[in-house]
């Protein structure tokens, strides 16, 4: 097992941070909620969930959330914010910026939903919706009846992180983790991790989107991932019931709001 040309005492260190990874998962599991993109353009605003096909109302996601937030003993709470610059790819008003590459699947009559590939930039599908989310306005904003948590003042002493995505003009991020091509990593992996927490807890706006790319991502980064389904609402029916079938595919489980306070 040992590798000769190695230090045996690095190498021995390395077995034991290991182990005590393992053992730290098994025995002491720690959890997250993570509260994806409660923002006032999906609930009321520019994009919002009722005008998508699956007609939802993102507002109702809120008092799931709050409930959860009163009533579960969460390790820490994180509040992921779609953040972008008014000159966002995703945004169709946009699209006279850019030009097309060739392998774009569509290149006239281009409306909302639909995926283009732009020239010089990396080969990725970049769907385009309403312009969104613009950092620093009204529409960027966590819904105002959202609980916030304040690691200050909170009596049951939980973290709270709050994590920035979509916020490079070129390139879109759907999960809270990594943007869309995985070129760069946000800081929520090193701080959950840091944390100790092996269990996430996902929920809030867009299940299909935003939601399911997160938790996608949680699976792969080796997390024990929970989609809360009441504490979502989403863009497409079919794409909201395929990404959970996908989800539990692949390890996740998908529960109800009312049997999380069993889990946690
Ligand atoms: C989202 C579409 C575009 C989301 C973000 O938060 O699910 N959806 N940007
Ligand atoms: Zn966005």
């Amino acid at each position: 097992y040992f590798d000769q040309n190695k230090d045996h005492k690095i190498q021995l260190d390395e077995l034991k941070n290991f182990w005590s990874k393992i053992v730290k998962r098994t025995l002491l599991p720690k959890s997250a909620l993570i509260i994806v993109d409660v923002q006032n353009d999906f609930i009321d605003g520019t994009l919002t969930l009722k005008k998508c096909p699956a007609k939802q109302n993102g507002a109702e996601v809120v008092p799931v959330i709050n409930n959860l937030l009163e009533a579960v003993p969460f390790d820490t709470i994180v509040y992921s914010l779609d953040w972008h610059p008014a000159d966002h790819c995703s945004f169709i008003e946009n699209l006279h910026l850019r030009k097309l590459d060739q392998n774009s699947p569509i290149k006239e009559n281009i409306k909302i939903l639909d995926s283009v590939i732009f020239e010089g930039y990396p080969l990725v599908e970049q769907r385009l919706w309403p312009a969104h989310c613009i950092q620093d306005t009204y529409g960027a904003e966590l819904h105002a009846n959202l609980k916030r948590i304040s690691e200050k003042t909170d009596p049951l002493g939980r973290s709270v992180i709050y994590v920035y995505k979509g916020s490079k003009s070129e390139i879109d991020s759907y999960s809270a983790f990594y943007d869309n091509c995985r070129l760069n990593e946000t800081t929520l992996n090193a701080d959950l991790k840091n944390n100790g927490i092996t269990d996430i807890y996902v929920c809030g706006l867009a299940a299909d989107v935003c939601v399911a790319a997160t938790s996608f991502d949680g699976l792969e980064l080796d997390y024990r991932v929970i989609f809360i389904d009441d504490a979502t609402r989403g863009v497409d029916l079919e794409d909201i019931d395929n990404q959970k079938k996908r989800l539990v595919k692949n390890g996740a489980l998908v529960v109800n709001s009312k049997d999380v306070n069993n889990m946690v």
